[in-house]
């Protein structure tokens, strides 16, 4: 039904996480169009309230494009120069809700109150589910509250009507004729699936669509029932993910279909997004890990740029490497508390390989950004040669494209690895890349379908066809 991720080539999203419209615009064409990234994802576009938390983008007061990341003819020219670098882009959607708070003014002007958004939505446009006080959303095994009641005090829209449905596709197809590749439904979960079907049926394209449906254990609300509409974010992948890399085990990640989890072709998945990263800011002790189910961690908690152990880059090189999903690398900003916003007033600006003035810049380091070229070139060849020596060390092969060892332990891995690479000289695209046909880190020989290597401690080395250490090859 919705056009997808191309699942071959350049199929990697980045969110590009509070980047104003102007500074995505210049990024696209000095680094992630020539990286090969195939999306960027951007904050929503919509006006909302203000203040200086980065969280007023999700309480949108109207439809006009004026956010704290600019105007329409900026958001308009972000798509133009996207596209001109090869890059669509993915737009940060609220069907669900409204603002929360009681009253004020956009940061475009627009006056509102709770329910009533004057020229747009009116009471009777919203729920009022009436279940419980304050109409806010409490109890997670009942589905009409989840999805009926308010996340947060968010004005929660009446999706079931058409008015409701018409509007927000008329939102919708307003993105979309200005050059909108494809859209994140913001709490996606708090909608009924059919609700977004209907909404999405009225699109003047198929858009690429990502759902952000946050499985929880026991819930009647399950990921499962969005598959019709799209793309699902695969929470389940983030936690196991990050759960294996902090002390469970990275052998068991072998086989991530057949789960129960949204098959590998329907789920986005991520090591981290803007919710997860802000609340694993400590070393967790590992009995929490292992022993507690409900560490009580907004949306389930990730690894993030301060985990142990390089433990976010090893997940990453991993996330990039291993076929299931569409996988989407966060650029961020650091933060002192949770609700601060971006530096530089949102202009994102990043040095060669990192981030610079508070930006983090991950989709510029050279272990995420080598990754991405492997999965550009890899495509949809399949997992070959898979070893685990031990439960933190694991090696595999796709296909005859690449070949990815990650060493998730304290002391270097030394060992040979059967591969069914080409023979040739390959450039490791963790330490390095290939440039004008020479390594600028590591390189690897393949030889008669094998090769010996030195995993450094708590790192990875990886090689593909696309980057190789010599002209020939
Ligand atoms: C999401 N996905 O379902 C976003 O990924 C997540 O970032 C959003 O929460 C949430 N759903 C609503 O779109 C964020 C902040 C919240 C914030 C909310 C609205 O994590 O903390 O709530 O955006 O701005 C804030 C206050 C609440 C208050 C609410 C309404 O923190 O205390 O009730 O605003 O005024
Ligand atoms: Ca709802």
């Amino acid at each position: 039904l919705t056009s997808r991720a191309p699942s071959g080539s350049k199929s990697v999203i980045i969110q590009m996480f509070e980047w104003t419209w102007d500074s995505i615009a210049s990024e696209c064409a000095n680094f992630i169009g020539p990286a090969g990234y195939g999306f960027v994802q951007v904050s929503p576009p919509a006006e909302h309230i203000q203040g200086s938390q980065w969280w007023t983008d999700y309480q949108p007061v109207s439809y006009t494009l004026t956010s704290k990341r600019g105007n329409r003819s900026q958001f308009q020219n972000m798509i133009s120069k996207c596209h001109s670098a090869g890059v669509k882009v993915i737009v940060d959607t609220l069907f669900n809700h409204m603002a929360g708070i009681e009253s004020g003014t956009g940061v475009g002007g627009s006056s509102f109150s709770h329910y009533n958004y004057p020229g747009i939505y009116q009471t009777q446009d919203f729920h009022h589910c009436g279940l419980t006080s304050g109409d806010d959303i409490s109890n997670y095994n009942d589905r009409n509250q989840v999805q009926t009641c308010e996340l947060v005090n968010l004005a929660d829209l009446a999706t079931n009507t058409d008015y409701v449905r018409g509007r927000l596709a008329q939102y919708a197809n307003d993105l979309i004729s200005l050059g909108a590749d494809g859209f994140r439904l913001d709490a996606a979960k708090h909608i009924a699936a059919g609700d977004i079907g209907n909404i999405i049926s009225r699109l003047s394209t198929r858009p690429y669509i990502t759902q952000e449906v946050i499985w929880g254990s026991g819930e009647p609300v399950q990921p499962s029932e969005y598959t019709g509409n799209g793309d699902v974010q695969e929470f389940r992948y983030t936690t196991t993910v990050r759960d294996a890399f902090l002390g469970g085990g990275i052998s068991s990640l072998q086989n991530l279909d057949g789960r129960g989890w949204v098959s590998g072709n329907q789920a986005n998945v991520f090591i981290a997004n803007h919710d997860t990263e802000r609340v694993w800011t400590t070393h967790i002790p590992l009995f929490v890990i292992l022993f507690s189910d409900n560490r009580g961690y907004q949306n389930g908690g990730s690894l993030n740029i301060n985990s142990p152990s390089n433990t976010y880059i090893t997940a990453h090189i991993f996330s990039l490497a291993h076929p299931y999903g569409t996988p989407t690398v966060l650029s961020s900003f650091s933060f002192s508390n949770n609700d601060a916003g971006p530096p530089n007033g949102g202009s994102g600006t990043c040095s060669t390989t990192g981030g610079s003035g508070g930006w983090h810049c991950q989709h510029r380091f050279v272990a995420i950004s080598g990754m991405v070229g492997f999965r550009n070139k890899v495509g949809t060849a399949g997992i070959t040669n898979w070893v685990a020596p031990q439960s933190q060390r694991i090696a595999f092969g796709r296909g005859s494209l690449g070949y990815v060892a990650i060493n998730n332990v304290d002391s270097a891995w030394t060992a040979t690895f059967s591969t069914s690479l080409p023979s040739g000289t390959y450039c490791d695209v963790i330490s390095g890349k290939s440039s004008s046909g020479s390594c600028t880190g590591a390189a690897y020989t393949v030889s008669g379908g094998s090769f010996t290597a030195t995993v450094a401690a708590r790192s990875a080395i990886a090689i593909h066809t696309g980057a190789l250490g010599s002209g020939g090859g």
